[in-house]
């Protein structure tokens, strides 16, 4: 068991740089020829020597690991920092148009709280795009045996630059999505409604929480994970059982109110599965596919669900790459779509299933498999 567990902390990396890398080619385009994406994988499985560069999505996720492994846990500033180094260090990477000031801020030397920068994007509204879940699947792999801290961490990871409901609330779905996928058994067939009921659950409780309620507190600034993990600090830790339930029944009724729309996307996700057909045009206009967090997280999860089975167009046996492809084809914020989808899909169907030309030809992939390892060691103790 441990073996296939460790395999899935590496497919789930692993993917996520494939997805990015690949995806890349094909960002900002309208949806592309089905057959263009085909050629151009294709293409990279012929690489020999020069390699497929990864972009803003992948440069984030390696800061986001490697301070989780560095600090044993999270610690806003350690991971701000290494954000916006590496910025520094290789600026040209695709990062989004905004978010680089925040990396300017983080700079400063007299920086008191690192939050700031990202809660005064856009008028101290906080930015919504989709930089904060594009970059969260190592907290999933961190966290793995908590998913209370999953949330919590993936949150926080985020809002260091997307101060956003939307935005922050969109990694929260991820890493829920890629937590969820690990926990999978494998020996039975996975049912794609229950594990989008299953993310409702969780998501209308997220959502629901902050219905109406202020998003200006923020995290608990400079405080590292180790040291608030007191039962205690549980915001839920002193009600009932029964309260916990009438909670959860209040906010499913709720589910379809504009203030839940992660709920309400997923509401739509379900019945897409359960039809025989969905049109990509169908996917983009109600799922969306562009760089907001709640236009492209949902998409990502969907391209993982509906490529289970086998898609029409898309002539392969490999689940895995028919998901990363089937995401590319999309269009729109193909790189980040396709990244967040190959971590879900990494995360069930394990590193056996991302293709070797792939890990040969992806640049940071191989670092990748490193990282996942020592996220392994750190979440099992093994
Ligand atoms: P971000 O925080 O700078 O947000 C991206 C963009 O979204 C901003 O430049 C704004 O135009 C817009 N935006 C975000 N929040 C608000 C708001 N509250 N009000 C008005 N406009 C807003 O960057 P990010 O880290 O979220 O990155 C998102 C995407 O940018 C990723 O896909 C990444 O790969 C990159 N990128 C995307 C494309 C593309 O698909 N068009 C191209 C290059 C880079
Ligand atoms: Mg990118
Ligand atoms: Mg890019
Ligand atoms: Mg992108």
């Amino acid at each position: 068991v441990a073996h296939v567990l460790r395999s899935r902390f590496r497919g789930c990396l692993a993917a996520a740089v494939a997805g990015d890398c690949i995806g890349a080619e094909f960002e900002e385009g309208r949806s592309r020829p089905i057959d263009k994406i085909l050629a151009y994988v294709d293409h990279v499985n012929k690489q020999r020597g020069r390699e497929v560069a990864f972009t803003d999505d992948t440069a984030m996720a390696r800061s986001v690991a490697s301070s989780l492994i560095q600090c044993k846990g999270f610690d806003a500033r350690d991971m701000a920092t290494r954000f916006a180094k590496e910025y520094k260090r290789e600026s040209g990477r695709g990062y989004g148009g905004n978010v680089i000031t925040v990396f300017y801020r983080l700079l400063e030397e007299d920086l008191q709280d690192v939050f700031e920068p990202s809660r005064q994007q856009f008028d101290g509204r906080g930015s919504w795009g989709n930089g904060g879940a594009m970059r969260v699947a190592p907290v999933a792999l961190y966290a793995y045996g908590d998913v209370e801290k999953v949330k919590d961490i993936a949150k926080q990871t985020a809002m260091i630059t997307h101060f956003n409901r939307e935005g922050y609330n969109g990694a929260i779905l991820e890493a829920l999505a890629v937590h969820l996928a690990l926990k999978q058994n494998k020996d039975e067939d996975l049912n794609v409604i229950k594990f989008v009921d299953t993310l409702l659950e969780k998501m209308r409780i997220v959502e629901g929480d902050e219905a109406g309620g202020s998003q200006s507190e923020g995290p608990n600034i400079g405080q590292s994970e180790d040291s608030k993990t007191g039962q205690s600090e549980d915001p839920e830790g002193d009600q009932s059982e029964e309260e916990k339930g009438s909670k959860e029944a209040a906010a499913s009724k709720e589910a379809s109110l504009p203030n839940q729309p992660y709920c309400a996307k997923l509401e739509i996700m379900k019945e897409f599965l359960q039809k025989e057909n969905v049109s990509r045009q169908d996917v983009r206009d109600q799922l969306g596919n562009d760089i907001k967090a709640l236009n492209s997280v949902p998409a990502a999860i969907f391209s993982f669900l509906h490529c289970m089975r086998s898609v029409d167009d898309i002539p392969t046996d490999n689940a895995l790459e028919r998901t990363i492809i089937y995401a590319i084809s999309l269009g729109g914020d193909t790189d980040t779509i396709a990244t967040m989808a190959g971590a879900i899909a990494g995360a069930y169907y394990g590193i056996e299933y991302v293709p070797p030309p792939w890990m040969k030809a992806c640049e940071g992939a191989n670092d990748a498999v490193r990282f996942a390892d020592q996220l392994y060691c750190l979440a099992t103790g093994e």
